[in-house]
């Protein structure tokens, strides 16, 4: 038995979105016109809604793409390599390459930063093949990570029918939109209450959840047939709303086109804020025995002789390492959370010496939540962080300019 999916023709104003969806946290298939007015649609593709090959290996074929092969699985995700856009297309053309899936390609980013637009046209949007909806404006991740770094939460997937997404939740448990410029996808959803049912059998150290949804053992998950996913078919020009934690898994059921975002904002922030604190602790307990080494290789006399604060030397540095190992796997670390949350906060409140905007358009006080809202929220987050160990504050000192920041700027809201 699967649960009913909600569908939406009409794009929903903001308000509707935030209270129906984003508020209550459910999933929403919404209609084309949503996205009516994207250039890929008819760059992209023929009027027969084939793919339009030829354009994208023309405009693209240079990139490099990561290519994850959906016939090798490699521990919870697929093998990947790295290619050339050209040399996938020209593999699908010669009927070749059916279970290669481009994915998690930052083909905006990499256009808006590699463009040689001359002054005057927009340089910061060279190909403007589709833009934000309205209603996912409200973006925390990719505002920051578009001002400050290398990196964002823009993709482009590629793939033909059959490749696949395993079953897995979003970085952090951070929204995804998802929106097909051309095919159908298969969606399977896991509301969070559902997720206990989706382990494999074991203790603590087989946190590990089940990979294809399709098959399944169930005797190494045996909780698993308990479960009722949301299934739902997406068309072309429709997009899905992936609210925060619910685990899913994507098939593509034809070649398909998609573009989506992994997002944020004060809405999810809790949910962000007790992933961030789960993947700490997972951290901490994977390196038990290197903490220990830490401690018994500290010596008595260079800590506590000269200085006020024996042990902080061991201390910092096992803390650091935890840091680093959680920013590594994950791509954040308290810091860059923290940092994220001073640049929204601040966008939010106009105060621009806090916060700088680049290739993240500025979101309109109407497509956010009201200040009040989004200053308790990010109150909350601040009263628990601060019971946590006072090391892992004072560690980076600039943490604590980060918080102070984040504190007077609440404290202005007012
Ligand atoms: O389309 C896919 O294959 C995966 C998309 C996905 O996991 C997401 O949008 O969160
Ligand atoms: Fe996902």
């Amino acid at each position: 038995m699967y649960l009913r999916y909600p569908r939406t023709d009409a794009a929903p104003s903001y308000t509707e979105f935030l209270n129906e969806y984003l508020l209550a946290n459910k999933p929403v298939i919404i209609g084309p016109s949503l996205i009516s007015s994207w250039a890929a649609l008819s760059r992209w593709v023929n009027e027969d809604l084939s793919i339009d090959w030829e354009y994208l290996k023309t405009a693209y074929g240079s990139c490099e793409v990561t290519v994850a092969d959906c016939s090798t699985r490699d521990f919870s995700d697929q093998k990947r390599e790295k290619m050339l856009f050209r040399d996938v297309v020209s593999l699908w053309q010669s009927g070749n390459g059916q279970s290669s899936y481009v994915k998690d390609w930052h083909l905006a980013r990499t256009l808006a930063t590699t463009s040689s637009s001359p002054p005057g046209e927009d340089a910061l949007n060279p190909d403007p093949f589709y833009t934000t909806p309205d209603i996912f404006r409200d973006d925390w991740m990719n505002a920051y990570y578009s001002a400050y770094t290398e990196d964002d939460f823009r993709f482009v997937y590629v793939g033909a029918a059959g490749t696949f997404t395993p079953l897995h939740r979003d970085v952090y448990t951070s929204y995804s939109w998802s929106t097909n410029v051309c095919g159908h996808k298969r969606w399977w959803l896991f509301p969070p209450d559902q997720t206990h049912l989706l382990f494999r059998k074991g203790g603590e150290e087989h946190l590990e959840t089940a990979y294809d949804v399709r098959n399944v053992d169930s005797n190494q998950y045996p909780l698993f047939n308990l479960a009722k996913p949301t299934v739902v078919e997406q068309g072309p020009g429709e997009t899905i709303f992936v609210p925060s934690g619910w685990y899913h898994q994507v098939e593509n059921l034809t070649a398909c086109i998609s573009i989506n975002h992994n997002w944020c904002n004060s809405v999810n922030l809790p949910s962000l804020y007790d992933s961030m604190c789960a993947k700490v602790t997972e951290v901490e307990h994977a390196l038990e025995d290197v903490k220990q080494l830490l401690s018994q290789s500290a010596s008595p006399a260079a800590t506590d002789a000269t200085s006020s604060e024996p042990h902080k030397g061991w201390e910092d540095e096992w803390i650091a390492i935890v840091q680093d190992v959680v920013e590594k796997d994950a791509g954040w670390n308290w810091l860059t959370f923290w940092c994220m949350v001073r640049h929204a906060l601040a966008l939010a409140m106009d105060r621009f010496d806090l916060a700088s905007e680049t290739l993240w358009p500025h979101t309109p006080r109407e497509l956010m939540p009201s200040l009040h809202f989004i200053t308790e929220r990010i109150r909350a987050c601040c009263d628990d962080f601060v019971k946590r160990p006072q090391h892992e504050i004072a560690l980076v000192p600039t943490l604590n300019t980060v918080l102070a920041d984040i504190h007077q700027l609440i404290d202005t809201a007012e």
